[in-house]
């Protein structure tokens, strides 16, 4: 079969993801600690390290595992100058403050021993002004076999204000790839075959998406399928994915524009359940029904606010939303620490470390995001059902994801009032989680949800 009619891969499906940011998440080795890292303790800033690495991720593997996680997305370990990474200086090499190539190997192997599976960050958008090639076009101007590329106007980079170089948001540390240079082509794709054939990773998610060529980006896809037809190719794209889709270059999106619908009914409150089914109903259209299956469904990420803080630090809030996309088509994502009432702003604010003193942990809510994940494992309907809409009114919604066999449903009251929504007719409901059996009314306490299930006839 041709790689690009390939459908995306069937695992993603099935997956739960668990968003790391490598330097926040747990340091497993003292060691490898770059100069000046701060305590673990201390809020991070924009420039300061905290000292996590994959000797961490590994670590912890054990308590992603009984989360119910089964996928992991890293963003970028190769070697750079900054916390976050973005600014690539050698992406054949993992950075060694994140412990190195050998550990990235035990980490995939351990993951891969489990059925577990991981993505990395491809930032193939740009690199960091400390890549070889552009120090040496630094170096010796347009002598450099390097020149063309990036775009500089001029006979030498510099970094302005303004940068006379092509650079990402205008950020003259981030100077971006030529990518109309077939060698510079040549040069991302060796990236993106190597780290999965010979690396061994499941997928990639691509930094910054909008900015690419779509010709490059459907170049990625395929290269990606080439090496593995079962690789995930995920895009970072903030607005609508439509014609990603339509060309397609791409598997699945991180979800922020389901993310945005959620904020307005469950953090803000700004809409009630109809508004935000029509504005479901309209996002659903607008893409192919198996790349809504394929997305990435997110409450956060490294780039936005927490989920907790932007709903007032109400848990029971962010256990809503969870609730909701372990329900609805997608792959749900928990970005680290949502799990345990981590709170923060905007960047660098929603980076900070993982707090694994447990007394700071709120434990209800992980054990929600533990049942959630128990759920969707259980109930091949959550993963693999068609969705049909079943109510929406004032504060309160429900919906069916339904196999030939058996139909689950969702439903959840978003608001501070005791609500209830009708039960489809016919055999009783069942609450997979109590066993208790209900028909005719569904009731659902304030900010509550509940998932019933019954077999089909
Ligand atoms: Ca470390």
């Amino acid at each position: 079969m041709e790689v690009t009619a390939l459908p995306p891969p069937a695992w993603v499906r099935d997956a739960v993801f668990y968003q790391i940011f490598p330097d926040r998440f747990h340091n497993g080795d003292l060691g490898n600690d770059p100069p000046g890292t701060r305590p673990w303790e201390e809020r991070p800033t924009h420039r300061s390290f905290s000292g996590g690495d994959l000797a961490g991720v590994l670590e912890k593997l054990p308590y992603l595992v009984d989360l119910g996680v089964t996928t992991l997305y890293l963003t970028p370990i190769f070697a750079a100058s900054t916390n976050h990474r973005y600014d690539t200086e050698n992406y054949f090499r993992v950075d060694p403050a994140l412990g190195g190539n050998q550990v990235l190997q035990e980490l995939v192997s351990a993951l891969h021993e489990r059925g577990m599976r991981i993505v990395l960050d491809g930032v193939l958008n740009h690199c960091g002004t400390g890549h070889p090639f552009f120090q040496d076009v630094a170096q010796r101007g347009r002598s450099s076999p390097y020149w063309d590329w990036f775009q500089i106007h001029g006979d030498r980079p510099r970094a302005g204000p303004p940068p006379n170089y092509a650079c990402w948001a205008g950020h003259p540390q981030l100077p971006e790839w030529n990518h109309a240079h077939p060698l510079v082509r040549e040069y991302l794709l060796s990236v993106v075959r190597h780290w999965i054939g010979h690396g061994g990773i499941d997928g990639w998610r691509l930094d910054t998406v909008e900015y690419l060529p779509p010709d490059f980006v459907r170049d990625v896809y395929r290269t990606a399928k080439e090496a593995h037809p079962e690789a995930y190719v995920l895009g970072e794209v903030m607005g609508l994915a439509t014609s990603w889709f339509r060309h397609r270059a791409l598997d699945g999106v991180m979800h922020y524009k389901l993310r945005e619908g959620l904020v307005r009914f469950l953090a803000e409150g700004a809409w009630d359940a109809p508004r935000f089914a029509r504005y479901l109903h309209g996002l659903w259209a607008s893409y192919p029904r198996e790349a809504n299956y394929a997305c990435y469904t997110l409450l956060g990420s490294h780039d936005v606010p927490r989920f907790l803080t932007l709903c007032g630090g109400d848990a029971r809030r962010v256990a809503l939303g969870a609730a909701f996309l372990f329900a609805y088509p997608g792959a749900p994502a928990i970005y680290y620490g949502d799990e345990i009432g981590l709170e923060g702003g905007e960047d660098p604010d929603c980076r900070r470390t993982f707090p694994w003193d447990e007394r700071a942990w709120k434990r209800d809510l992980q054990e929600t995001l533990r049942t959630l994940a128990r759920l969707r494992r259980e109930e091949a309907a959550l993963r693999q059902g068609d969705v049909r809409w079943h109510y929406a009114e004032r504060r309160a919604l429900a919906f069916l994801r339904e196999l030939p066999e058996v139909e689950v449903l969702f439903a959840l009251n978003a608001g501070s009032e005791e609500s209830a929504v009708p039960l489809p007719p016919g055999d009783p409901w069942a609450d997979p989680l109590t066993g208790e059996r209900l028909s005719g009314r569904l009731p659902l306490a304030p900010l509550g949800f509940r998932y019933l299930k019954r077999r089909c006839r």
